[in-house]
């Protein structure tokens, strides 16, 4: 490994270790440069074996970030009406005591869970991301908030097929020899597993892609699939249908490894291809050989991406896909099996950060997709929210319904207060707005949910201005609050020691004080070329096998299976779920609007994140909805005009691109960009639906029905 000395150019420029603070399975390794205190360069470390000194373009200029001229350095305070963007600074003392001031004055009118927290990943270091702040809002006895924007219907079905298992190391893609990726656009999403990919392409893997759009990925792939959104249920249960009736199932992995199969046998001979082919729109015989070549191809891989699980059935769809590893017996390999979060390999010491214990139980619970009905009333709470709290997260662009929000947060008597680094859509509407570090000025340590490595976040410079870390701000308002628990006051040196289970397997031979020497390190599991955790079955489900028919799912019903959730176990969704998989097709079908509507990552923003930078905005240039030639045409919409995509929930207005990249009937507008950059103030967030899917709470931004016109 290079050292740091060897990196080190001049005697005024030292090299320091950090990592990529982003909600990304990444999770880039960076040598950021600094020169006389201040950060001059980032790279990524060429050493670190998924990064491979590369970081992507919404990150590789992070010291403009930290360095932006309209970066918030000081705490404001609002002098102007809500949304008006008009500010004026005051001090951390006066903002704090404002905070606990109103805090207060509100619980003794209505009782705490009128104070409500809204965060997610802006931030997914284990100290200042996911979980800062749970400690502090469940000893003030605010509402809880559910938080199950990414993964967690897809975690759920995962974990009730297969167990919370790590499933494939990534790293282990280059011995597959077929290679599904599913609803995942890996180029722009998941970069650093591209070259991996590519390198098993090289070896004579197929690469297949299954998804509406032919985007970056698709045209790298050997075989892209277009499918009608929302139905890649009905593809995998009429993939199991073939591998049986032609008898391409590994009988002998399913005899030992799996539970629950005749009656799997039994349920998917309805799923014929034919019926499937009406469905999803691809041609009988495409299914019919992707299946026969999935089960007859060593190592055979699925790769899902989180898209997979944003509509009506979406649990069910990672239901019946995770079904197929073991029909085929694709575990036997390394290389070979399912590849959806590896997070579950991290023993990350995750109730040290979440405090329950500090939780009374039965809070209330509001989910965070429903923010905007919260607020305005159109959902009935007693107490009403009336103190809001936003962190790491930036909901006027992640969440649905983006009218009904910004009605919410123009409330005169609701009192919100905002932290980030920028003054984003969100924050226009705050009442106090407190300045955060970034990523070079505060320390972290980072699981990834996209490899088997722990990295170290060393600070590189001091804090500009009075931005604080998140670890920082909890702690500021814990005191002004008069909260004396150990607990909420630890200092950062003690919360990273708190961090991960360091007595756990999987950490053996990493401590912090070798991070700080490596500044990374993969966890202590067999390696990438022999790395098969299931070969013998061995899954953590009740069973043990993989379990066709769902022992959890029959004992739950629906339930939420996350960690990105907090621990709120005592409020489950509940009601029955059938244990063996089945199909949900879409909610929103082509009788109420006509066009369907995906909303999938930006290329250049990472979700709304970099949304505001002018390197970043160049990159991915203005709200651009895809729309297929026919349906332009019938619409007298010609390319590079601005049209207008509504539904009865909203609408934005978008430049039209017209490609055959979509198929008839499916419109494509990426998230991320800022209302306030847009040419109507409003972005897809407007028209997308609250509704959960069928499991985890989940959402279900690609089942979103829209009619587009000529503004
Ligand atoms: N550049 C960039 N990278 C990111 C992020 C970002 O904002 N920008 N965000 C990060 C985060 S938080 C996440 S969760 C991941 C997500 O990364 P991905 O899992 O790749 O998710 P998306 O980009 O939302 O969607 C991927 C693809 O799914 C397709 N899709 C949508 N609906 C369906 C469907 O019903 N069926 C099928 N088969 N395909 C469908 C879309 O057309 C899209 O091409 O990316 C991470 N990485
Ligand atoms: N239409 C549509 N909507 C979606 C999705 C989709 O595919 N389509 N994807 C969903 C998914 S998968 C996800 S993960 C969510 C993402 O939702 P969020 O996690 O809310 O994502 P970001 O937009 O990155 O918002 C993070 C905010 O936190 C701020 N931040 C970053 N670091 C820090 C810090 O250290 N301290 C503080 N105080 N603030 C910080 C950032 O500047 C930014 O404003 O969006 C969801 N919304
Ligand atoms: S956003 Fe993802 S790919 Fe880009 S530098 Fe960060 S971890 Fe790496
Ligand atoms: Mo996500």
């Amino acid at each position: 490994m290079t050292t740091l000395e060897e990196l080190t150019l001049t005697p005024t420029t030292t090299t320091v270790r950090a990592a990529c603070p982003h909600d990304c399975p990444d999770t880039c390794a960076m040598l950021v440069t600094v020169e006389d205190g201040k950060a001059t360069n980032v790279t990524g470390d060429p050493d670190h074996p998924v990064t491979r000194g590369g970081l992507c373009v919404k990150v590789n200029n992070y010291p403009d970030k930290t360095y932006a001229p309209d970066r918030l350095l000081h705490p404001l305070r609002r002098s102007g009406p809500k949304g008006s963007g008009r500010f004026e600074e005051i001090t951390w003392d006066e903002a704090l005591e404002t905070i606990a001031g109103q805090f207060k004055a509100r619980i003794a009118e209505h009782g705490p869970t009128t104070v409500m927290p809204v965060s997610y990943l802006g931030n997914q270091g284990v100290l200042n991301g996911l979980s800062v702040g749970d400690g502090f809002f469940h000893r003030l006895g605010a509402t809880v908030t559910e938080r199950t924007y990414c993964d967690s219907g897809a975690c759920t079905a995962y974990a009730s097929t297969i167990g919370a298992t790590a499933g494939v190391d990534p790293e282990s893609l280059v011995h597959s020899k077929y290679i599904i990726l599913w609803a995942t656009n890996t180029i722009s999403t998941n970069l650093h597993l591209w070259p991996i990919i590519a390198e098993a392409q090289r070896n004579g893997a197929k690469v297949v892609c299954i998804d509406p759009m032919r985007h970056k990925t698709a045209q790298r792939s050997d075989w892209h699939i277009p499918i009608r959104p929302g139905t890649d249920g009905a593809l995998a249960l009429a993939m199991m249908n073939v591998i049986i009736t032609e008898g391409l199932t590994d009988a002998d992995y399913v005899a030992n490894y799996t539970h629950g199969y005749d009656e799997l046998v039994e349920r998917v001979a309805q799923y014929t291809p034919e019926w499937a082919s009406q469905e999803t729109g691809i041609p009988v015989e495409d299914i019919r050989t992707l299946a026969r070549e999935y089960a007859t191809s060593d190592p055979a891989m699925i790769r899902i991406g989180v898209a997979v699980e944003r509509h009506a059935g979406g649990g069910q769809t990672v239901r019946s896909i995770a079904c197929l590893p073991a029909l085929v017996g694709a575990w036997r390999h390394v290389g070979g099996g399912l590849l959806q979060l590896p997070l579950w390999a991290h023993p990350v010491n995750w109730p040290a950060f979440m405090l329950p214990e500090l939780r009374t139980p039965g809070t209330r619970v509001v989910n965070q997709f429903l923010l905007g009905q919260a607020l305005t009333g159109e959902m009935e709470l007693d107490p009403p929210i009336t103190a809001l709290m936003v962190y790491n997260s930036n909901p006027m662009v992640v969440s649905p319904e983006q009218d009904k929000l910004r009605r919410g947060l123009e409330r005169e008597d609701l009192f919100t207060v905002v932290s980030d680094h920028f003054l984003t859509d969100t924050a226009k509407y705050a009442d106090i707005v407190l300045p955060a570090t970034t990523a070079l000025e505060q320390h972290d340590i980072m699981f990834s949910w996209g490899h088997f490595y722990v990295t170290l976040n060393n600070p590189a410079v001091e804090p500009e201005g009075e931005a604080v870390s998140n670890t920082e701000l909890f702690r500021r308002l814990s005191k002004a609050m008069g909260f004396d628990d150990a607990a909420l006051l630890r200092t950062d040196e003690e919360l990273l020691r708190d961090s991960y289970d360091w007595s756990d397997p999987a950490m053996e031979g990493i401590t912090l004080e070798s991070l700080r020497e490596t500044g990374w390190a993969r966890l202590n599991l067999p390696s990438k070329d022999e790395y098969a955790p299931h070969a013998e079955g061995n899954f953590p489900t009740p069973t043990g096998k993989t379990e066709f028919r769902s022992g959890a799912l029959e004992a739950m019903g629906n339930f939420v299976v996350s960690l990105f959730r907090q621990l709120s176990d005592d409020h489950q969704p509940g009601g029955t779920v059938d244990p063996l998989p089945y199909y949900i097709g879409p909610r929103e079908t082509a009788e109420v609007y006509p066009l369907n509507l995906l909303s999938p990552k930006s290329h250049a923003f990472i979700n709304s994140s970099a949304g505001d930078q002018a390197m970043q905005k160049r990159v991915q240039g203005e709200q651009a909805v895809t729309i297929h030639p026919q349906d332009a045409e019938s619409r007298g919409i010609s390319d590079g005009q601005y049209v207008s995509v509504h539904n009865d929930r909203g609408r934005f207005v978008a430049l039209a691109k017209i490609s055959d990249a979509v198929a008839p009937g499916v419109v494509v507008c990426p998230m991320g960009t800022w209302p306030k950059n847009s040419k109507d103030n409003s972005t897809v967030a407007a028209v997308n639906p609250f509704a959960f899917a069928d499991l985890g709470n989940a959402p279900t931004f690609s089942d979103t029905r829209v009619e587009v016109e000529v503004v």
